[in-house]
């Protein structure tokens, strides 16, 4: 009898510290995200599955959550600074304004929006474009200041000017635009978050309206943005839930590439962006990555596979181009098909697309990509049925996969 309750004891001792051990972040279908990390040298691109700070691999939907989470926390502190959550208050309107210009008329629409934090208060404005044919609530894509892709026509347009949220002019910008005067200057997000934050915000503007004035369905939303805004786009993609198709356009390095990656193929002697020259060029990162961006990106717990990863399933779209080296066409293309495994382990790999060609100006959209575009609004944004999305492409890419991959990728649906 003494044996049997020994044996069952030790039993009860080793089941529990199995939990602790394989499933510390993931504890009774509670999920944990700690982000006090020991940083570890990772010459490799991270395993996105698996929790960082000694937790199991994900093994189903749900752990994918969480552990999504773990990495916007840890995207947060180590890259992108604090992403602040829904504010204590916000109201909106939307206001017409007509205008002549050489002897034409212009009618704009305007989405105010007024937020009230901390005992702050901000207003900024997005203009919106409805289709002109047709019967609202319609999809809606919105900007970082204007699309550089063509919208169809019966999808909506919604411009943000993102750089009256955040400057971003040189490192001369940082802790400047409204978000700052709300959040204070010594805030930790970055330009990049801080744009994230007031596209929720049009998102809950627009929920928080009636349909018949907002015309817009929000479960039906886009986000766009070319090059620098094509970076930040990415970045309100993988934060913002709501959002549905997230369309990149040659967001390169700080985008698209991984830091690891674009270190690589400038050692490799191509001249391309890396993480040391962005950091000192803008503010679009957090001050915190200063300290990893001198090439010391093996230390990060994360790359930017892992960015976009945290946009699956949802869909995504990222538009790239092999024609400006500061594009880091290499690392995007690696970087891309790394981040397409999430896709693949949540069995929806034709929600993630990439498409990169050349000899094109920088965000001009080139018409040869305009088949996987169309393919991605009319089955994400317009519910067109049996759409092909299935695209992944480059015109002379490659990525050694077993260089830069030592992990598996679990099947988690
Ligand atoms: C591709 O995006 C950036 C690039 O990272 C910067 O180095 C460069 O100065 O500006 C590009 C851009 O935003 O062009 C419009």
């Amino acid at each position: 009898m003494k044996s049997i309750i020994f044996k069952l004891q030790a039993l009860a001792i080793l089941s529990s510290l199995f939990c602790t051990v394989a499933s510390k972040h993931w504890v009774q279908n509670q999920c944990h995200v700690p982000i006090n990390l020991t940083l570890y040298n990772n010459t490799k691109l991270p395993d996105p599955f698996t929790f960082a700070g000694g937790g199991a691999k994900t093994s189903n939907a749900s752990q994918w959550d969480c552990r999504r989470k773990q990495i916007g926390a840890l995207l947060q502190k180590y890259e992108l600074g604090h992403l602040p959550p829904k504010p204590a208050s916000l109201t909106a309107n939307i206001t017409t304004s007509n205008a002549t210009y050489l002897g034409t008329n212009y009618t704009t629409n305007n989405l105010n929006i007024q937020v009230t934090d901390r005992n702050k208060t901000i207003s900024f404005s997005a203009s919106i474009i409805w289709p002109t044919t047709g019967e609202g609530p319609w999809p809606a894509v919105i900007a970082y200041a204007a699309p550089s892709i063509p919208i169809p026509s019966n999808i909506a347009t919604i411009n943000l000017d993102n750089d009256d949220i955040a400057q971003q002019n040189d490192a001369s910008s940082r802790g400047i635009g409204k978000f700052y005067d709300l959040y204070g200057i010594n805030a930790t997000a970055s330009a990049m978050t801080a744009w994230a934050w007031a596209v929720s915000r049009i998102i809950d503007a627009l929920e928080s309206l009636p349909i018949s004035e907002a015309k817009i369905n929000t479960t039906r939303l886009g986000m766009t943005g070319c090059s620098r805004n094509g970076k930040g786009a990415l970045v309100a993609g993988a934060f913002e839930p709501r959002i549905r198709l997230t369309i990149p356009q040659e967001s390169g390095s700080g985008g698209d590439a991984c830091w690891r990656l674009s270190d690589a193929e400038q050692a490799a002697g191509y001249v391309v962006q890396t993480s040391s020259e962005i950091v000192n060029e803008n503010v679009w990162f957090s001050t915190e990555f200063d300290n990893f961006a001198q090439y010391k990106t093996d230390l990060l717990p994360f790359d930017h596979h892992m960015l976009a990863g945290m946009i699956a399933p949802r869909a995504m779209l990222a538009i790239e181009n092999t024609a400006y080296v500061w594009l880091s066409p290499q690392s995007s293309y690696g970087c891309m098909t790394a981040a397409r495994k999430v896709w693949d382990a949540l069995g929806v790999s034709d929600r993630m697309g990439f498409t990169q060609d050349g000899n094109h100006s920088h965000c001009a959209f080139s018409a040869d990509q305009q088949p996987e575009l169309t393919a991605f609004f009319d089955r994400f944004l317009l519910d067109a049925e049996g759409v092909n999305t299935t695209v992944f492409k480059t015109t002379n890419e490659t990525f050694d996969e077993a260089r830069w991959i030592d992990w598996t990728v679990p099947k988690l649906y």
